[in-house]
């Protein structure tokens, strides 16, 4: 009974462990868990547009979970949308952006459109990614920042792909509202 009671201490604490390192679950200070996701793509693979909510990974406010793509070797572009939840907003000056692990070696262009319902929000910083050039932080998951203006609930990440980058992996792990 008490080796009983001492495994499910001892995996209760790993659990609390595993929060505590600002990875996996609770990712987000401010997440759009419970809202919805929506993309648009040209040549792109690894993603069924038949489905409403295929990037629901990106907003389960765990790092560790994403939702991966690719693009043809003519180049593309993906459009990913995140909206929280009804009611839900994030406020100016939020710490928002997305947890994105770009393809090391690959140049490519990656913006934020920031969005309170339909009204556009200008970003105050960061609103670009990269351009040219492979990002930094690319070939390991990375935090992009973007401070918006004035509150929002909706972000729109936009990354463009030039020719012969067929095949490169890319993940969008999450987007929070504040990180
Ligand atoms: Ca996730």
């Amino acid at each position: 009974m008490n080796q009983v009671k001492s495994v499910a201490l001892f995996m209760f604490v790993g659990l609390i462990a595993g929060c505590s390192g600002g990875g996996g679950g609770g990712y987000c200070v401010g997440s759009f868990e419970g809202g919805s996701t929506g993309f648009s793509c040209t040549t792109c693979s690894g993603v069924d547009a038949t489905k409403s909510n295929e990037f629901a990974a990106a907003i389960d406010n765990n790092s560790n979970t994403f939702q991966g793509f690719s693009f043809g070797n003519t180049g593309g572009t993906m459009t990913i949308t995140v909206t929280a939840p009804n009611g839900q907003s994030f406020p100016a000056g939020a710490n928002s952006g997305a947890l994105v692990q770009f393809p090391a070696g690959v140049p490519l262009s990656a913006s934020y459109n920031l969005f309170n319902n339909s009204t556009p929000v200008a970003a105050t910083s960061g609103s670009t990614i990269a351009t040219g050039t492979p990002p930094s932080g690319a070939g390991s998951a990375t935090f992009y920042p973007v401070v918006p203006s004035a509150t929002i609930n909706r972000i729109e990440l936009a990354i463009n792909v030039p020719a012969n980058a067929s095949g490169a992996a890319f993940q969008l792990n999450e987007v929070c509202g504040a990180r």
